[in-house]
């Protein structure tokens, strides 16, 4: 069961978002043409409450890309961003969310901030995920969106250390911070994930 995962697809992290990755909107048309290519295809979405503690504008006197101290880790304070309901939470206009089976959502409790599909960032709480793939027998699972050193970073190293057969599918994710992921790139690489382009998928 060859499948593909689409990580936050969304309005915000679009250029004109409010926490824009560069060139965000190019992975769209990507992620289009291949997925009739896939077994079965889910996606997933940040989704915050109003009052996360991910956003800088719940913490007085701190600004976006502060990094504090929350429950013993670091965590970057954001710009409010895909708050549940709103625009910005909303796919992209122009994806194609037809052959969507299912859509995972993540960082909706307000107390922790969740970057991998499949737990929040102190790995207590499981959004399902696994449990929903490996009912569904899947074994390949290829990862893509936005954005690729965050979101998609956290979800495909949980992924990995899930057992999944894992492949990044580098020219359908865009990065926050390009030469950070770089150095993300090689430990991905080092584990044994497998890194390709969209077009080796058509
Ligand atoms: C993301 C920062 C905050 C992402 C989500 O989807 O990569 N990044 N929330
Ligand atoms: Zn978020």
């Amino acid at each position: 069961m060859k499948t593909l995962l689409i990580i936050d697809v969304q309005n915000d992290f679009m250029p004109s978002g409010s926490l824009p990755v560069p060139h965000g909107d190019q992975i769209v048309p990507l992620i289009n043409s291949i997925q009739n290519n896939f077994d079965l295809v889910l996606a997933t979405q940040d989704w915050h409450p109003k009052d996360h503690i991910s956003f800088a504008s719940n913490h007085n006197g701190k600004s976006n890309f502060e990094v504090i101290e929350l429950h013993g880790q670091l965590q970057t304070l954001w710009p409010d961003h895909c708050v549940n309901g709103t625009l910005g939470a909303d796919f992209h206009q122009d994806l194609n969310t037809e052959n969507f089976e299912a859509i995972f959502r993540k960082g909706t409790d307000k107390t922790i901030d969740s970057y991998s599909a499949f737990y929040d960032n102190g790995h207590l709480k499981s959004t399902g995920l696994t449990g929903y793939l490996k009912e569904k027998g899947v074994t390949e699972l290829f990862l893509c969106g936005l954005a690729a050193d965050i979101c998609v970073y956290f979800s495909i190293i949980d992924a990995f250390n899930e057992g999944f057969d894992c492949t990044f599918i580098e020219d359908a994710s865009k990065a926050l911070d390009n030469d950070g992921f770089e150095k993300l790139k090689k430990e991905m690489i080092h584990k044994g994930i497998k890194i390709v382009n969209s077009e080796s998928l058509l």
